[in-house]
C-alpha cells in the first residue's frame, strides 16, 4: 500500500496528528510595512501585540500553486485539508496544484477537501485522517468515510473583535459592528456552506462561554472530541474545558493556540471551537 501524505493550510494549526506529521502550506499576513509567513518560525504573539497597535491597512493571502507542490512534496497519495473555500482562495489554489502535480506524474493522486470551516475543526479532520490511516484503509475508503466525517463535527466562535475580518471583507461591517462594544463577545458558528453565521452576543466573557457550551450540546456534543483553540486566552479555553468535562465527562477535549491566520481573524481574546457533533 502506498504512503499517504497529510498536507494542510497554516489555517489549521496543527503540524502533527496522532504519529503523522502534517504537511503545511502557509498562508501570509501582511501590513503595509511588514509580512508575516504563518510557518514554525512566526512568533505569533509577537505579531498580534504588533497588529494590535498597527492602525493602517493588513491583509492575508493563501499559499500559492507552488507552495501547495512543495507541501505535496512528491508523494504519490496525498489527502490535503484547506481552509473554507467560501472565504479563502486556499482550496482553488489547492486545485490548481493537483491538477499540476498530476499532470506531472500518472502515480499521483491528491484529493482536497474543502473544511468549510478552519482552525481546530481542521485539526479534527486531520486526526480522524491519521487513524483512519492507522487503521489501514485505503485511500479510497479514506476519502469516503472522511467526508462522512466532516459532517458531523461542526465550529463555533466567540470573537471580541472583528475588525480584520470586516476590514478584508469576510463578514459584513454591520455583523462585526456587534463586536465593537466593549465587553461583548459575539458567539457564531461556520455555516453549512463555510462561512461566519453570527448567534449571539453576549455581555461578559462568562455568558459567553455558558452560551457557547448550550450551543455545543444543542449542536449534539455529547461525548466526542473537541478542540479549542484560542488566541491570547488560555484562561477562557481552560474554562470553556472545566464546563464541558463536568456535565460532559465522556468529552476528549484538547486545547492549543491558533496560529498567525486564525489569531489575524480571530484577534486577541478569540476562541475557536471544533467539535464532534454524534
Ligand atoms: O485567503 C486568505 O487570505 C485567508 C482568508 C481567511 C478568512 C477567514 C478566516 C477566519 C478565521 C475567524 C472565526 C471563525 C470563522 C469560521 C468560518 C467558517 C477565524
Amino acid at each position: 500500500m502506498k504512503e499517504i501524505r497529510l498536507v494542510a493550510d497554516s489555517s489549521a494549526d496543527v503540524r502533527s496528528a496522532g504519529d503523522h506529521e502534517i504537511f503545511v502550506a502557509p498562508l501570509k499576513i501582511s501590513t503595509k510595512d511588514m509580512s508575516f509567513t504563518d510557518d514554525e518560525a512566526l512568533d505569533v504573539g509577537a505579531m498580534v501585540d504588533h497588529l494590535s497597535k498597527y492602525k493602517g491597512r493588513s491583509g492575508t493571502s493563501c499559499p500559492n500553486t507552488e507552495d501547495w507542490i512543495a507541501a505535496f512534496g512528491g508523494a504519490e497519495r496525498v489527502i490535503v485539508c484547506t481552509i473554507t473555500s467560501n472565504l479563502s482562495g486556499s482550496y482553488n489554489s489547492a486545485c490548481l496544484a493537483k491538477a499540476e502535480y498530476e499532470a506531472g506524474d500518472p502515480e499521483r493522486r491528491v484529493y482536497v477537501i474543502d473544511s468549510l470551516s478552519t482552525g481546530p475543526e481542521c485539526a479534527l479532520i486531520l486526526r480522524k485522517l491519521s487513524e483512519l490511516i492507522d487503521e489501514g484503509l485505503e485511500y479510497e475508503e479514506i476519502i469516503d468515510v472522511i467526508n462522512e466525517y466532516k459532517a458531523s463535527t461542526g465550529l463555533l466562535f466567540m470573537l471580541k473583535s472583528m475588525n480584520n475580518l470586516a476590514n478584508n471583507g469576510r463578514v459584513s461591517h454591520l455583523a462585526a459592528s456587534v463586536a465593537k462594544v466593549i465587553g461583548i463577545s459575539a458567539i457564531g458558528k461556520a455555516s453549512d456552506v463555510g462561512t461566519l453565521e453570527m448567534l449571539h452576543k453576549c455581555l461578559g466573557e462568562a455568558r459567553a462561554l455558558a452560551t457557547m457550551f448550550s450551543e455545543l450540546k444543542e449542536a449534539g456534543l455529547r461525548c466526542g472530541r473537541v478542540s479549542i483553540a484560542h488566541c491570547q486566552n488560555e484562561a477562557a479555553a481552560n474554562k470553556l474545558s472545566d464546563m464541558i468535562l463536568k456535565e460532559l465527562p465522556d468529552c476528549e477535549v484538547e486545547i492549543h493556540t491558533l496560529g498567525g491566520l486564525c489569531s489575524f481573524y480571530a484577534e486577541r481574546g478569540g476562541l475557536l471551537v471544533g467539535f464532534e457533533k454524534r
